[in-house]
């Protein structure tokens, strides 16, 4: 099954964490990272008084579920140290579980697509770096929502490595 994660830092080596996170990815059971869109760096969103982020989105294919790849995104987290404090603020490491195949979900664990991502802008322009197709959100939907507000080329892909 293919998912794509947005995934955010904004303490500490940003690309380092952002490498480490696609290294613990890789590492998971019955999954491997298949690409990774460029890095972005991106004015903070939903609460000011921090640092700029990196984000980027990353593919995966994966035979876990989605609550069990939410589930290890969260795991992969807490491994790379982070501490959940203000809502929307500082974080060493966040990993979000963006779109699984074509499912929707509305439990209260896991919202499919991810209900803020065609808000946010940190997640669509690397989004569109990806070959994605997806029925519920296709690329013109994406399109339509994209300006190039407080998002900015950081750096290339081929700074991260896929397979360590
Ligand atoms: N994540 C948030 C809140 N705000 N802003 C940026 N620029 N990038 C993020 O990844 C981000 C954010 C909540 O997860
Ligand atoms: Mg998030
Ligand atoms: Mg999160």
């Amino acid at each position: 099954m293919k998912a794509y994660l947005g995934v955010g830092t904004n303490i500490g080596e940003r690309m380092n964490n952002l490498q480490d996170s696609v290294d613990s990815l890789n590492l998971l059971p019955l999954t491997t990272v298949t690409d990774v869109s460029n890095i972005y760096e991106t004015d903070p969103v939903g609460y000011d008084e921090q640092d700029d982020f990196l984000n980027i989105v990353v593919e995966v294919e994966t035979e876990l579920n989605p609550d069990n790849l939410l589930g290890a995104c969260l795991g992969i987290e807490a491994g790379l140290g982070r501490v959940r404090t203000i809502k929307n603020g500082p974080r060493i490491i966040d990993i979000d579980l963006l779109l699984y195949e074509n499912e929707s979900s509305n439990t209260k664990t896991l919202i499919l697509p991810h209900p803020r991502m065609m808000e946010r802008i940190f997640v669509l322009k690397p989004l569109l770096d990806l070959d994605f197709n997806n029925s519920i959100i296709d690329r013109e939907d994406v399109l339509k929502n994209l300006t190039d507000d407080g998002v900015r080329f950081y750096c290339s892909k081929d700074k991260l490595s896929l397979n360590k």
